[in-house]
């Protein structure tokens, strides 16, 4: 509930949140210039709010689907999503894991991709206990659920640990020898080119199969320990099952795998079945990783857990004067739109968004796709995966403004494996679109996919111009530029924007005295195949800038940035027209002339944010912006679009704005468990949570 003391949060408030990703604002150095390197990645101001930043519910998720989008709790780290339903007379945990894929070629919406890796039952058998609460501890990254059933209290403590690799699970019971429950780890989706079985062996449930179509082998280990009672496992074909019987207690440790390894082979390898064949079969590390997980005592694995979570989380707190609410979270959010108990929730959806990020983004493991490390279909919206028009790069946007850089590192590893294959094309695109640049021995840096999944980049499709290579590129410049880590810029950053430069350098064209992307394209506008949108402009401009600026921090030169400073100027990245417009196209004179006015997309105001070539230096083109913004309306409903505009306006300094935004988006796209809805449906993406 509001604290009714509390004035309403102003304007200002928010644009400071928002602005510099804190209010009440505790962290150091990261975007201060003057900072060095060291302190910017070791003084961290560690400000564990006394608040409890927590999502609750009076009953169980749903035994669903609509359950799992909308009211099953998330966690994770990295190895593995989990989504816990935390059911009484049957407990269900879904889990994630983000390298088992099937094909993509089906065409719309549901197209393949991502597979649910395995759901997994508790039976207790507990029908309709009482004083029922689950919840995710968002201080501590730890999920409980708390019963009671026949005079016994019942409760469970869940994480997903990355140091350790595990999800580890306590049941405990207020009376000793009253826990009893069977563990019943499923397959989903078996069938059509999916195979495996779950079998049973002492004190260890072992999930495994393949799926043919890239030849993924996967492997789950659930391991029962419990303390007191009896256990016994059983097995029907292919349905392993382990029952414990009057313990005081018990620890479930789960590991999962497959035969997945980042490298460039994989988007290489022409053949799809073939990409994974010299990569060993999962069980010896999923067995590695559960010996050495049970090696450790519960606390051992609490304190491991507690310590690499709050290492990140307690990074920033926000504080917007909000009291704990003592109505539960669905009820928090429905009530939302009615203007109460809004403060708490303002903040717990900021703090949510980074700790998903956490949960999905760990070095060593794939990065957040689009909805993270979540999935329960066969068929997840757009095959789950990294679109680079928009979505991947909005996935990042805690890792550099909230503090968070180390977790971008999942994306630089999945990037320097993919983008082998981006050369290639680059080769290609140039020879087809400006032969005259080509250089004969293949140095044409690398040109910006459309989408990509961890085993295949597609030729680029029109929808979006080149300018998603250079706006992928600037989240590299960003991990710098949050970190002003020099040995990291020199070793990670320069690389990637220097040969992003590359590409762009040769791939422009002469056209009336200026050079343009030819052909070039807004992002998901119908308008096609047009010359010079400001879209490509901008990126191509801000990362030619951001490489020149890289070049002089670091004390490079060469012939190639001679290059590309002579082309900076030229690359005209904006045009303001007739009705005062940032032009988005530039053939259009009065704004909405060409293309959907209300698009979801914003594309032309990409150098205001995440870019910067539109800022206070620049009042006419601020103004021009501000303009298109307000023409764009608040029309669109999609989630991610309303969280883009947050920042947006955020870097107009309208907080007004700003937080009108920010309330259409808890309001018309929060669900209860705080999952964002892309539109209706619910159609669950992860981007506008981040
Ligand atoms: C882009 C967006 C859509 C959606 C999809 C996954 O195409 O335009 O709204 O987010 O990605």
């Amino acid at each position: 509930m509001q604290n009714p003391k509390m004035p309403p949060m102003t304007a200002a408030m928010f644009l400071l949140a928002v602005t510099f990703g804190h209010c009440h604002l505790e962290w150091a150095g990261a975007n201060d210039p003057t900072a060095s390197a060291a302190e910017t990645n070791s003084g961290f101001v560690a400000d564990t709010p006394d608040k409890a930043m927590r999502l609750w519910y009076d009953a169980p998720a749903p035994d669903s689907d609509d359950g799992w989008v909308n009211c099953s709790i998330p966690m994770g780290n990295g190895y593995m999503g989990v989504n816990v339903f935390g059911g009484m007379e049957t407990e269900r945990i879904q889990i994630t894991e983000n390298s088992l894929y099937d094909s993509t070629e089906g065409r719309g919406l549901h197209r393949g991709g991502l597979n649910n890796f395995a759901e997994v039952y508790l039976d207790f058998g507990h029908n309709n206990g009482l004083n029922y609460e689950r919840e995710l501890n968002l201080n501590e990254g730890v999920s409980h659920v708390k019963y009671k059933y026949d005079s016994v209290t019942y409760s469970r403590e869940y994480f997903t640990s990355y140091p350790d690799k595990v999800m580890v699970i306590r049941l405990s019971a207020s009376t000793a020898g009253a826990l009893s429950f069977t563990l019943r780890p499923t397959i989903p989706f078996l069938g059509d080119g999916k195979s495996g079985s779950v079998v049973a062996n002492g004190d260890t449930v072992t999930l495994s199969g393949v799926m043919s179509y890239f030849g993924v082998k996967y492997e789950g280990q659930f391991k029962v320990i419990p303390e007191g009672g009896s256990m016994k496992s059983a097995n029907r074909p292919s349905r392993g099952t382990i029952t414990v019987s009057d313990a005081n207690s018990a620890v479930i440790l789960i590991a999962v795998g497959t035969n997945y390894q980042l490298a460039p082979e994989i988007f290489l390898t022409t053949e799809n079945s073939e990409k994974l064949a010299s990569f060993p079969d999962p069980h010896a590390k999923v067995s590695r990783y559960l010996a050495a997980a049970s090696a450790k005592s519960y606390d051992e694995l609490r304190a491991s857990h507690q310590a690499d979570y709050t290492a990140l989380y307690d990074r920033v707190s926000l504080d917007l004067g909000a009291a704990e609410p003592a109505i539960p979270t669905d009820e928090l959010v429905d009530a939302y739109p009615n203007g109460s108990s809004s403060r708490y929730l303002e903040e717990l959806a900021f703090q949510f968004g980074r700790y998903m990020l956490i949960c999905s983004s760990r070095k060593g493991t794939l990065p957040p796709h689009l909805q993270g490390i979540w999935n329960v279909y066969k068929d997840p919206p757009w095959a789950s995966q990294y679109l680079a028009d928009t979505n991947i790069q909005m996935a990042f946007a805690p890792a550099f403004s909230a503090n968070l850089p180390e977790l971008f590192e999942s994306y630089v590893d999945y990037f320097n494996s993919f983008v082998a294959r981006q050369r290639l094309y680059a080769n290609q695109y140039i020879k087809q679109f400006n032969p005259s640049q080509l250089d004969p021995n293949g140095d044409n840096g690398w040109s910006g996919p459309f989408w990509t999944n961890p085993y295949n980049v597609p030729p680029k499709s029109a929808v979006a111009g080149f300018g998603t290579g250079s706006w992928l590129a600037q989240m590299f410049w960003d991990y710098y530029d949050y970190t002003r880590d020099e040995s990291l810029l020199a070793d990670t950053v320069y690389p990637v924007i220097y040969d992003q430069a590359n590409f762009v350098s040769r791939f422009v064209k002469d056209v009336d005295g200026v050079l343009l992307a030819k052909p070039s394209s807004s992002p998901e506008q119908k308008h096609r195949d047009t010359v010079g949108t400001t879209f490509d402009q901008q990126m191509f401009y801000e990362n030619h800038h951001n490489t020149l600026t890289a070049a002089k921090i670091l004390g490079r030169s060469d012939s190639r940035l001679a290059i590309y400073e002579n082309q900076l100027p030229l690359l005209d990245p904006i045009q303001v027209g007739k009705s005062g417009q940032i032009k988005e196209f530039r053939q259009e004179e009065y704004y909405g002339e060409i293309g959907d006015p209300t698009h979801r997309h914003t594309s032309m105001l990409l150098g205001l944010y995440p870019g910067q070539l539109i800022n206070d230096t620049t009042p006419a083109w601020l103004d021009a912006a501000k303009i298109s913004l307000t023409l764009r309306t608040r029309k669109s409903p999609i989630g991610w679009s309303r969280a883009e505009r947050i920042s947006m306006w955020a870097r107009l300094h309208d907080g007004e704005e700003a937080y009108t935004y920010y309330k259409d988006l808890l309001e018309r796209n929060y669900l209860h468990n705080l999952f964002n809805d892309h539109r209706g449906g619910p159609l669950f993406q992860a981007d506008a949570n981040y």
